[in-house]
């Protein structure tokens, strides 16, 4: 077993023993020679353990992401991998964590390696064309391979929309009027009391707001203050909060008094959000009780916890898990633009254009593809991905 190691100051005092191990390159984390001290954990110790370092001339606090980055920059990660870290650190729901780790694990840089072979394939085959005359320009076998290329393309960009907010978690908030039972649905979603339930309107001031996995689907929902046009003070700025988050939405659950029906005091706060699903509440008042869920309309009964199961699945129908797919910002841009290049490139061999205009296209997709593993991504790239992540990773 290793022994701790006595850590002095300048004056020759033990102020902390610590394990320290030694990770000699190139098979550390970052490729270089690297000692990781693992001391007890009060930030003043942590300080002066770090003074006491400094002090020495040779060590300095490391930049955001500067361990990932020197891994990225000594080969021993590319850069989706890099990025991957940091989706992995970020990531707040256990899909968020797996489609980074899938990341990590490189299942999208062989995949998009594997692409950029077959584009190389075709310019090679296109170059030689030129050369020699044993290696004609074999128009349709070009064509059927940058075909299959986009629609492997089109795979990887077909959960585009729904890949970013499974990585995060689906905003999804409760809205409507005040004592349309807001609350209650949340507690009913929930399954405990998290929200204050009252017969007085107004009585969610502030937004709650919770974590909540639904067959593997990570939502974030969120209750808020009923909407009314004569509020003020407090409330006022309640209901300033609940349009804010309307606004960011993926999903938006308006609960309606079924007892009143949907009425022209709603129709505003209808469209704020991307989907909106009305929620008819307290249907166990209604003199015929109906539950269940029509197209964009479900009938429940928040306080006796009816409908709510039929209401939960038809939500997580609206964002079905699938592949993992594409969900940073930065690989769905590079894949689109590949793509653009190669529907150009296309065309181009159905209009009958010369080999030569179509290596431009090839290599330009080549390249965005070469991008998301790194390639030749500059300075301000690197500085923006990695400037998101945390000291000391
Ligand atoms: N019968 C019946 N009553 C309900 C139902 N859902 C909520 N209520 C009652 O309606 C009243 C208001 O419920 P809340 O959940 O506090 O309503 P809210 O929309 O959050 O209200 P505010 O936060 O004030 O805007 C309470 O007395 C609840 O018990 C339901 O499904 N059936
Ligand atoms: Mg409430």
């Amino acid at each position: 077993m290793q022994k701790p190691t006595a850590i002095l100051d300048s004056a020759g005092k033990i102020v902390e023993k610590a394990m320290v191990v030694f990770h000699p390159g190139p098979r550390s984390y970052t490729g270089e020679d690297v000692a990781e001290i693992s001391c007890h954990g009060n930030p003043l110790l942590v300080d002066t353990l770090l003074e006491i370092i400094g002090a020495t001339g040779l060590a300095r606090i490391a930049e955001r992401g500067e361990f990932t980055k020197r891994a990225y920059l000594s080969g021993k990660m590319d850069l989706a991998q890099a990025e991957a870290v940091g989706a992995l650190i970020n990531a707040q729901s256990a899909c968020g964590v797996d489609m980074a780790r899938s990341l990590l694990a490189g299942d999208l840089s062989r995949r998009i390696a594997s692409l950029g072979e077959q584009i190389f394939g075709i310019i090679s085959g296109i170059e030689a064309s030129f050369l020699t005359d044993d290696a004609p320009y074999d128009e349709a076998a070009f064509s059927k391979t940058v075909g299959a290329i986009i629609r492997e393309v089109d795979s990887l960009l077909a959960h585009g929309d729904s890949a970013p907010k499974r990585y995060s978690g689906i905003v999804t908030t409760i809205a409507g009027l005040p004592n349309a039972g807001k609350s209650s649905l949340f507690n009913a979603i929930l399954g405990y009391p998290r929200a204050i339930v009252h017969q007085e309107s107004g009585t969610t001031r502030d937004i709650i707001r919770e974590r909540f996995v639904f067959s593997g689907i990570d939502f974030l929902f969120h209750d808020t203050a009923g909407i009314r046009e004569t509020a003020s003070g407090p409330e006022q700025a309640g209901i300033q909060k609940t349009m804010d988050i309307l606004r960011q939405s993926h999903l938006v659950l308006y609960v309606v008094d079924a007892c009143k029906g949907l009425t022209e005091e709603d129709e505003p706060w209808l469209k704020l959000g991307e989907k909106t699903i009305v929620v008819m509440n307290k249907a166990d008042l209604l003199p015929g009780p109906r539950y269940g869920v029509q197209g964009e309309r479900a009938w429940v009964s928040a306080k006796y916890r009816t409908g709510i199961d039929e209401l939960m699945g038809s939500i997580s129908g609206l964002f079905p898990l699938g592949q993992p797919g594409v969900f940073l910002g930065r690989h769905t841009y590079l894949l689109s633009r590949a793509r653009e290049y190669l529907a150009h490139c296309l065309a181009a061999i159905d209009e009958g254009m010369t080999p030569d205009v179509l290596v431009l296209d090839l290599k330009t997709a080549r390249e965005s593809f070469q991008e998301i593993s790194g390639g030749s991504a500059g300075q301000d790239v690197l500085e923006s991905i990695f400037s998101d992540f945390c000291i000391g990773k």
